[in-house]
């Protein structure tokens, strides 16, 4: 395990307002994070999970998104006619309709000095489209010359697809749809062309049980339109048995990418959700499809109450990164509630690395 050397909890459920009426806030995780170049500022495009107040016996409350209106309304379903995955989603049993529990947007939070929250903007983005309608989730950050590049999930009747949006100061955003059609999720971008591609992450996410949990790796001419795709990761060790995907944007070091990537523990039981963890990888500086080295653990897991206990326990899930020189804060979502940063060594990343 790698030395934390600082770690906080910097946001919870209950720092943030609910968009709507009627709606409480149950999460503030898994956020994008990017260094504006504003002084020490850090900006963290933060995921923001919302459900219904009410409860009714016998009922299970499901939010949806009008797109044309841009407001958020509750459908109820019974409990007998649905059949719950884990406490996330469940299956309609009349149509065989996914449904999820909640459903989040993401806002902009502002940190000075990369731990401390000094403002949380207004709703920043909202559900938009109908590959949205259930939520949008999990954003990463990559800067690219003067724009950030935010890919996130879109979740909806469709399935879970990978989303682009564009800003120059998080203010402003704009919205370049779809770029990897269900089921697609963890796509990250990395800083800059190699060669002459831009090229991502992305976890194929199947349907069909006869699919490993796998990352793959895509390359692009202009980051909209992506092919020369290939398997790049598969899942080992019973750490990440479940399900293997990229974190945070890779960072280029002196001896080649680093990215730090999460996994989880295939469940033993129906409803259970196996703990989380993440692990380094070194990838080569001309060519990352090729892997050079990685830890043979994982460098992150859930240690801290907050990562251990909450909506759904025992889940670090890193989605952002900043480095300042040999310290990378990491900026991660915890137990599916909250919002968390650590500190750690790059150097001692790269010397656990076989
Ligand atoms: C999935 C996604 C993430 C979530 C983890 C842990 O990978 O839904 O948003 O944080 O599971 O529940």
């Amino acid at each position: 395990m790698i030395k934390r050397h600082f770690d906080a909890c910097l946001l919870t459920p209950r720092d943030v307002p609910a968009s709507h009426e009627g709606f409480q806030v149950i999460g503030a995780f898994n956020p994008g994070a990017a260094a504006t170049g504003n002084g020490d500022e850090v900006v963290l495009l933060v995921r923001v999970v919302e459900a219904p107040q009410e409860k009714r016996d016998g009922y299970v409350t499901y939010p949806v998104w009008d797109i044309s209106t841009g407001t958020l309304h509750t459908e109820w379903a019974r409990l007998d006619e649905v059949d719950f995955q884990d406490v996330r989603c469940f299956r309609q049993l009349s149509n065989n309709a996914w449904r999820l529990t909640f459903t989040s947007h993401l806002r902009v939070v502002r940190l000075a000095n990369g731990h401390n929250v000094s403002s949380i903007d207004d709703v920043t983005l909202t559900p938009g489209n109908e590959y949205e309608e259930f939520g949008v989730e999990d954003p990463r950050i990559t800067p690219i010359g003067d724009t950030f590049w935010i890919t996130y999930v879109g979740v909806s009747r469709h399935g879970v697809c990978t989303m682009l949006a564009s800003t120059q100061d998080f203010r402003t955003f704009e919205r370049h749809g779809v770029i990897f059609a269900p089921e697609n999720k963890d796509c990250v971008f990395f800083p800059e062309k190699i060669g002459d591609q831009y090229v991502c992450f992305h976890r194929p996410n199947p349907a069909y049980a006869f699919s490993p949990p796998e990352m793959w790796l895509a390359r692009s001419p202009d980051l909209l339109h992506w092919g020369g795709i290939e398997q790049f990761l598969a899942g080992g060790g019973t750490w990440c048995s479940g399900k293997v995907g990229a974190g945070p944007p890779p960072i280029r070091t002196d001896r080649g990418w680093l990215h730090i990537y999460h996994g989880n523990q295939k469940e033993t039981r129906k409803g259970e959700v196996g703990a989380y963890a993440a692990a380094a990888l070194l990838l080569d500086p001309d060519d990352p499809i090729r892997i050079i080295g990685q830890t043979p653990e994982p460098i992150l897991t859930a240690d801290t109450s907050y990562e251990q206990s909450g909506f759904v326990d025992n889940v670090i899930f890193p989605t952002g990164i900043v480095q300042r020189d040999d310290r990378l804060l990491i900026y991660s979502g915890c137990a599916d509630e909250a919002t968390g940063v650590c500190e750690l060594s790059l150097a001692e990343i790269l010397r656990a690395i076989r």
